[in-house]
């Protein structure tokens, strides 16, 4: 086999909590000269043995590479950490879970300071991350030309979907899926409480409903194409009247389970509300313009 005669660019990263710490170690496992720096330097020292080189402040760290990687608990922390720092001529990538308007504020702050800006939104927790085949990835937005510079180094420890030159994009999208996942971990929680007090092993339970939500995902895809056409009544099978008729039976079982009905409350009452603004021959996809204030 051919030697890989290329050099690997230098990456710094800042922040090495789980997160930070898991991209480091796929950045290291790859060969990539690496600079790394914590506010607590133990989590740094302990990378040492593993090749990285341990910067003393966060703005040597930022002085070693051209890419740098910020991976910290907030938005605030990235303010703390960058205070006072030179970063011009920088690629800053910031892996920071942020709002989009944090991520368009610190691209505009980027600019300013004459560095050029990526926002990223991580979808993996940490065991997924340098683990290809657990098929975590990371959405980017900002520059298309500086996300394409990169793109190879920035798909080490996980996938890249570049979503938009709007900086804000990543977040969104980021926070996007978030939010469904939330919406789905809500029914569950639901599901499993309504079983909770009967001779019903969880672990029975589980992977019924877990094919019972896969089964469900194709919804994800038709609610996209009714949004897309402005057609919300193409292709329903379960219109909104027959599906709002079932609800007084979800919530007699909640409370004849003795299961507390927070979670499902909101949601009907939208389904309610579309349907009696004469929706009843939709599916669901009315729900969500009931949400756009
Ligand atoms: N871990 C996960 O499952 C999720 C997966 C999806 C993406 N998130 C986001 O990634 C960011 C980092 O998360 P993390 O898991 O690495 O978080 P922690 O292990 O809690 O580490 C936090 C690091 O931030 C440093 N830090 C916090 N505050 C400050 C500050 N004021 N100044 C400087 N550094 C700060 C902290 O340093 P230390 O406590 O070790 O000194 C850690 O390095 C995050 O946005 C997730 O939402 C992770």
């Amino acid at each position: 086999m051919e030697p890989n005669t290329v050099e690997k660019p230098s990456v710094t990263v800042l922040g090495l909590g789980a997160m930070g710490a898991a991209l480091a170690r796929a950045w290291l496992a790859a060969g990539y000269p690496l600079t790394v720096w914590n506010r607590t330097p133990g989590r740094a020292a302990a990378l040492a043995p593993e090749g990285a080189r341990v910067a003393g402040s966060a703005a040597q760290a930022v002085a070693a590479s051209t890419l740098v990687v910020i991976c910290l608990l907030d938005d605030t922390s990235v303010d703390e950490v960058l205070a006072g720092v030179d970063v011009a001529g920088r690629d800053l990538v910031n892996l920071t879970t942020s709002t989009p308007a944090q991520a368009r504020a610190r691209a505009a702050w980027a600019r300013r300071h004459g560095a050029r800006y990526l926002d990223g939104g991580i979808m993996a927790v940490p065991p997924m991350v340098g683990a290809p085949e657990a098929g975590g990835y990371v959405f980017y937005s900002g520059s298309r030309g500086l996300f394409e510079r990169h793109q190879e180094t920035l798909g080490v420890p996980a996938g890249t979907t570049y979503v938009g030159e709007d900086a804000g994009f990543a977040a969104l999208h980021d926070v996007a899926l978030l939010s469904a996942m939330y919406g789905m971990f809500a029914g569950t929680a639901h599901a499993f409480a309504l079983i909770r007090r009967e001779d019903i092993d969880p672990a029975a339970l589980a992977p019924l409903l877990a094919d019972w939500l896969v089964a469900m995902i194709p919804a994800v895809h038709q609610t996209a194409d009714q949004l897309c056409s402005g057609d919300y009544t193409t292709g329903v099978v379960s219109p909104l009247a027959m599906q709002v008729a079932g609800t007084p039976t979800f919530l007699r079982t909640a409370e004849q389970q003795g299961v507390s009905p927070e979670l499902l409350i909101p949601y009907f009452d939208l389904m309610r509300r579309r349907l009696a603004e004469g929706g009843g021959e939709e599916d669901l996809a009315g729900v969500v313009d009931l949400l756009l204030r």
